[in-house]
């Protein structure tokens, strides 16, 4: 007993921590190229997120997404400074600006107090920072309000994230333009949103790469699931092993809160509680996937408990199916997620779900098709995408049609990850069954 409690602290000891993987740091560095061409009016300002910022007691730090893809850096209490060329050479300022670096990442100084709690970080002038980094300059972060005064003289104006009208984070970002205010009182402070966002909608390949893993982990967790699901299990219990193998393929956590639910569950569109019990008859639907090196990935399935779709069952998977495959065959450069226009492919799936089938009242069952028909997907599940965006090569997107009709307690929705080619799809998630008779044998 003694000896294996000794060995099993050994083995625990000697694991390292998963490490992250990343984009090589020229891929970084590449993209703040960009941005300082796109955004070369005004100094860009980016805030990392601190540990109380990025971290709770439920999850273990995850760095800011738009800061992560600037920078590939997950360590807390970080800010990016990009100064472009100034053009305007009778400037009394040109010398002065135009010597400043156009990328500096600051980072907090060494604590050697905190770091007995949250393990070693790497400090601005450690020695090789740079090859830490990616950055040809790194300084301490108290260094940044005396930079940042000397540029934005140059230019008045910063670029940084103003707050979104929606945002989960709708505190922190006022606080920061807050501070931004104290430093420079006289500077327009400007939206950097918008640019970043239009570089995040394409992705590199190395993030297609990172997005592909995500989904194989929960491919993998998706056809556990379906050898699980068995009547009198709860939904939890089914969410359980799903969570497991996520984790165990090396997946941080998962992209979303798991929603795994069976019967009348399955119509409710944001059910997370995960409580139930499944029965014989009912359809479980699962809407599961996990975050990989921070690229998070989204798949749904909905199979039959008991291993057999009935009659009504399969019908409204097949239309679902039949909306999906329509949507997906459509897919091209030029194409697009929003609701209306001429190009637009939730039109199709629309039309298909609203051609197809009868509700108990002999009413088309378009109507019970009532969200989008997909979003972006990247370092987050719901990847920001700009207004009026057209589908372009190296996209990624969900197609995501469903049918939620309660008064008959069958909710099925399949969801699929996919990438935008040159002249149509890649399915990321394609090695997941979608056709009701190949679900129903993975399911034996
Ligand atoms: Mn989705």
């Amino acid at each position: 007993m003694r000896k294996t409690m000794l060995a099993a602290a050994c083995i625990f000891l000697s694991l390292p921590a998963a490490a992250l993987e990343r984009e090589p740091w020229p891929v970084f560095a590449g993209r703040r190229a960009q941005l300082l061409e796109k955004l070369s009016d005004g100094v860009t300002v980016l805030f990392g997120y601190t540990a109380g910022e990025g971290q709770s007691l439920r999850s273990s730090f995850r760095q800011e997404s738009n800061f992560y893809y600037m920078t590939g850096w997950n360590e807390p209490g970080a800010v990016l400074l990009l100064t472009p060329p100034m053009k305007e050479r009778n400037s009394p300022l040109y010398e002065q600006v135009n010597q400043m670096p156009r990328a500096v990442l600051y980072l907090p100084g060494r604590n050697a107090r905190e770091e007995r709690w949250t393990g070693p970080k790497i400090a601005p002038y450690d020695e090789g920072v740079r090859g830490k980094t990616g950055f040809e300059v790194v300084r301490g972060v108290e260094l940044f309000e005396r930079d940042l005064s000397q540029a934005v003289a140059g230019f008045g104006r910063i670029y940084t994230l103003k707050p979104r009208e929606r945002a989960a984070d709708r505190e922190i970002e006022p606080r920061r333009i807050q501070t931004l205010e104290k430093i420079a009182p006289l500077a327009e402070i400007a939206d950097a949103r918008p640019s970043i966002t239009s570089m995040r909608m394409i992705k590199t390949q190395g993030e297609i790469e990172l997005i592909q893993k995500a989904t194989d982990a929960s491919v993998a967790a998706h056809l556990a699931a379906w050898k699980r699901a068995k009547p009198g299990l709860a939904e939890y219990q089914v969410a359980a092993t799903m969570l497991g193998i996520l984790l165990e393929r090396g997946c941080e956590r998962p992209a979303y809160s798991p929603m795994v639910g069976a019967g009348f569950n399955s119509t409710v569109l944001h059910y997370a509680e995960n409580s139930g019990k499944m029965d014989a008859g009912q359809v479980l639907l699962m809407d599961v996937g996990g975050e990989y090196s921070l690229y998070a990935t989204d798949i749904t399935r909905t199979i039959p408990v008991g291993g057999k779709f009935s009659p009504r069952q399969r019908e409204i998977y097949d239309i679902v199916l039949g909306a999906q495959n329509a949507a997906l065959s459509a897919v091209k450069p030029g194409m697009s997620l929003a609701r209306t226009g001429s190009n637009s492919l939730y039109q199709i799936a629309y039309q298909y779900i609203n051609t197809h089938g009868k509700d108990r009242e002999g009413n088309s069952l378009g109507k019970y098709f009532i969200h989008g028909l997909g979003h972006h997907v990247g370092l987050e599940v719901h990847d920001p995408s700009n207004a009026d965006t057209t589908l372009t090569p190296g996209m990624v997107i969900t197609l995501e049609p469903g049918i939620y009709i309660p008064e008959e307690r069958i909710g099925v929705r399949v969801e699929d990850t996919i990438l935008v080619t040159d002249n149509g799809a890649r399915i990321l998630s394609g090695a997941l069954p979608r056709n009701p008779g190949d679900v129903e044998r993975a399911m034996q």
